[in-house]
């Protein structure tokens, strides 16, 4: 039994078009998902101490990680956390709009939604080679934008992630080739805000 499972995709592989086409859902979740965690399973095969730990806490406490593995965690263990929140923040049917507590935060600090969504994709577009884009609480409960490489989470620096995309090539290539802007800008029809207020209102 592994320690850590690949989840399986809360909707169909073809769900998110035409925004996601399905052959990029399909290697994305099923090739590249797995591939971080059976990396972070091989990694942790001889650390049952950390076997019992869960994603969140292995990510919060890299710094006590064993230096001879503490990069593959950080790679794959980051991997196998973004993308299970990235396949929880996007729905199929069309996004609708943020309400309520979130809606008003969102709008105090970016004036509308439409700006934070303008300033994630300028994060996500202006990350060199790969990462994510990011709208987290800070430690003093304030949204901010922000974007990290590779497969590096703000959690590791104590912020509550409320929202992300994933801006590595293989996220858009096969149906955006090098437009990742164009991506990013269709990513907002799928974006699911149900998900994103439950994250918001348990990081308050
Ligand atoms: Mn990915």
């Amino acid at each position: 039994m592994a320690t850590f499972t690949l989840p399986a995709l809360p909707y169909a592989f073809d769900a998110l078009e035409p925004h996601i086409d399905a052959k990029t859902m399909e290697i994305h979740h099923d090739k590249h998902h797995a591939a971080y965690v059976n990396n972070l399973n091989d990694a942790l095969k001889d650390h049952a101490d950390l076997q019992a730990k869960s994603i969140e806490e292995l990510l919060k406490g890299l710094g006590q990680v064993p230096e001879a593995i503490r990069t593959k965690v950080r790679n794959n263990g980051g991997g196998h956390y973004n993308h299970t929140l990235f396949w929880d923040l996007m729905q199929p049917g069309g996004a609708k709009a943020p309400t309520g507590e979130l809606l008003e935060a969102i709008n105090g600090s970016f004036g509308s939604v439409a700006e934070m969504a303008k300033q994630v994709n300028t994060s996500g577009a202006t990350r060199f080679g790969s990462g994510w884009a990011w709208v987290v609480l800070d430690d003093k409960k304030n949204l901010a934008i922000l974007s990290t490489a590779n497969q590096d989470s703000p959690i590791t620096d104590g912020l509550s992630p409320i929202l992300t995309i994933d801006v590595w090539e293989h996220a858009y290539y096969l149906k955006y080739q090098n437009r990742r802007p164009d991506y990013l800008t269709a990513w907002w029809n799928v974006v699911n805000w149900d998900e994103v207020a439950k994250r918001f209102a348990a990081a308050k």
